[in-house]
């Protein structure tokens, strides 16, 4: 899953892309690097964020969304999003994917809009909401509670209907979460698998990185890279970054080395 940021103030590429032209044309280079999935969003989620009205997130992604598919894109588009209205206008766009960072939370109708209409989704866990997500967040035991969460949103979402082969779930890495959180969550990424969905993760420059190697977002690629691999071997399905060449190299020849070719 490829990265493209429509916002001005995402953590490591906010800006960038807020022009649509530019937002477009990175998403097709993100596919011609080998993304499967492009995840369009218009609401930075960066610990200390505010929330992005509706219409101003529609008017960020939508055409972005029409764009690429009037080019041709192959890539299935999702809409990184917690609300409704951006969901219903990205879906009306060519999206067919909704990844929602509070697991259908917000705004409970959302998970009746994918299960009406037949979309896949991902469930995120997140403790708190951006804006206080990391002050001082405490686990009795962060993989058993982030289980525990995610089982429950599983079963949230089935009840709304949702076809159980259409979610995946996320540990949501760096959302309220320690160094030794994400850290323990990778480690243990297995216990996750077993709750039988794809697991996604997404660790692509975070913070955590910075705080092991020194770096600044643009140099965390390497750290990107170990945590994408290390997540692959303990069954990682879905791995969304913003460097989609190194890692789709780094997970083709971990993916070989692991399962044979
Ligand atoms: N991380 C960010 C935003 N959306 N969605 C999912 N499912 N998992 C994540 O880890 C995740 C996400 C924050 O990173 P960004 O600002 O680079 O998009």
């Amino acid at each position: 899953m490829g990265i493209v940021n429509v916002t001005p103030d995402s953590f490591s590429d906010g800006g960038q892309f807020l022009d649509a032209r530019a937002a477009v044309a990175h998403g097709l280079q993100l596919e011609a690097e080998g993304a499967d999935i492009l995840d369009i969003g218009g609401e930075s989620t960066r610990p200390g964020a505010e929330p992005v009205a509706p219409q101003e997130q529609i008017r960020r992604v939508a055409p972005v969304i029409e764009r690429l598919v009037a080019q041709g894109v192959r890539a299935q588009i999702s809409i990184d999003t917690t609300r409704l209205a951006v969901a219903e206008a990205a879906v009306a766009a060519g999206a067919s994917y909704v990844n929602d960072v509070t697991a259908f939370r917000q705004e409970p109708a959302l998970a009746d809009f994918v299960a009406d209409r037949g979309l896949d989704c991902c469930l995120m866990h997140m403790r708190g909401e951006p804006r206080s997500m990391q002050r001082d967040p405490v686990y009795d035991d962060v993989v058993s509670d982030v289980k525990a969460f995610l089982e429950e949103r599983l079963s949230a979402a089935v009840a709304a209907g949702v076809a159980e082969e259409r979610i995946m779930l996320d540990p949501g890495i760096g959302f309220g979460k320690t160094v030794d959180h994400n850290l323990e969550l990778l480690r243990r990424l297995d216990e996750l698998v077993a709750l039988g969905r794809p697991v996604m993760v997404g660790t692509s420059r975070k913070t955590f990185l910075g705080r092991l190697t020194g770096r600044e977002p643009h140099d965390r690629l390497a750290g990107t890279i170990a945590t994408n691999v290390l997540a692959l071997e303990r069954g990682a399905a879905v791995f969304r970054v913003h460097d989609v060449q190194p890692v789709a190299d780094a997970l083709a020849v971990a993916a070989a080395t692991v399962r044979g070719r």
